[in-house]
């Protein structure tokens, strides 16, 4: 194992910080790794980097990772272990294998904003502030400026501040369908929340009568997704693209973080999802959300 005493100074930015590695923990990083947003994102030349500039941290059970309210230092990716993330002394997550925390400290240059606890023995891949602004920052940079334009002309974000804008733009995933694709399976639980960038959706739900009934469609600017997220229950309709569709996606913990402040728009207009029911498919419809 190694430590951050053995990384070189980097007052240079062509001198990249190595950390030998054998194959075996090289392997363990890539599986660690490839599911997570921050690396998704990445060029396989910049992911390198981070990862040679990574440094393995062992932790025992109890261990205060991180404290609410210090600078942040260092950006974590967990190969394995538990850890229970604390606001304000609140437990508000669980994150295991995969997953990554510590990243809004560096991202945004503000105080740690949650305290991570690990809550079994683990070990975690650490990277320093300055590899992370240098790599991961600046591909996370060019993706928040494709954003932040869409996300502005988006009526249902409208009373979000550019802050809670650019926080949006840097969770979203931006995936891709084929017509005919299944976005949301009726029935199965729901782990995320989608915005539509390009194309349209249609929206069918088997009712409890056991008779398919098609609800009103959607196209870009409009939202679904987010009922089951919000009530906690499976999801309520099948949505599928209707030609080639380009959808953001927000992961639960994000939405949950970051569109707070418009969950009463959320509950509003889910309120008329009740009202809506049996009533026939509107042409020309300005429907921005669905029944998901
Ligand atoms: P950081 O650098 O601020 C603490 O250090 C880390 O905890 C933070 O980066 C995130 O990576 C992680 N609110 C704030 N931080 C969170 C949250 C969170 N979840 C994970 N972190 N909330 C949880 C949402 C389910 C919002 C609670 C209101």
């Amino acid at each position: 194992s190694v430590s951050a005493e053995s990384m070189k100074p980097t007052d240079n930015i062509d001198e990249r910080p190595i950390i030998y590695k054998s194959e075996e923990a090289k392997k363990r990083i890539d599986e660690a790794t490839t599911l997570n947003l921050l690396f998704k994102n990445l060029d396989r030349e910049t992911k390198q980097h981070v990862v040679d500039a990574m440094f393995e941290k062992p932790v025992v059970a109890n261990e205060l990772v991180i404290k609410q309210g210090e600078e942040g230092d260092y950006f974590y990716v967990i190969e394995h272990g538990l850890f229970e993330i604390f606001v304000h002394g609140q437990l508000v997550l669980e994150i295991g294998d995969g997953g990554s925390f510590g990243e809004l400290a560096l991202m945004y240059n503000t105080p740690r904003a949650a305290t991570v606890r690990a809550k079994t023995n683990g070990t975690l891949w650490a990277v320093g502030r300055e590899t992370f602004l240098r790599t991961i920052t600046n591909c996370v940079y060019r993706k928040r400026k494709a954003y932040e334009e869409f996300l502005r002309s988006v009526s249902f974000l409208s009373t979000l501040d550019r802050s809670e804008i650019t926080k949006l733009a840097d969770a979203l995933e931006p995936n891709n369908y084929d017509d005919g694709d299944t976005i949301i399976s009726q029935g199965e639980p729901g782990e995320h929340f989608y915005i539509i960038e390009q194309g349209t959706v249609s929206i069918s739900k088997i009712n409890d009568s056991g008779i398919e009934q098609q609800l009103p469609g959607l196209n870009v600017g409009s939202y679904f997704g987010e009922l089951a997220l919000i009530n906690d229950q499976p999801r309520k309709a099948t949505v599928v693209a209707r030609g080639p569709v380009r959808v953001a996606a927000l992961r639960r913990d994000a939405f949950v973080r970051l569109l707070g402040p418009i969950m009463d728009i959320f509950r509003r207009n889910a309120a008329e999802y009740n009202l809506q029911q049996g009533r026939p498919q509107e042409s020309g419809d300005n429907h921005v959300s669905s029944q998901v």
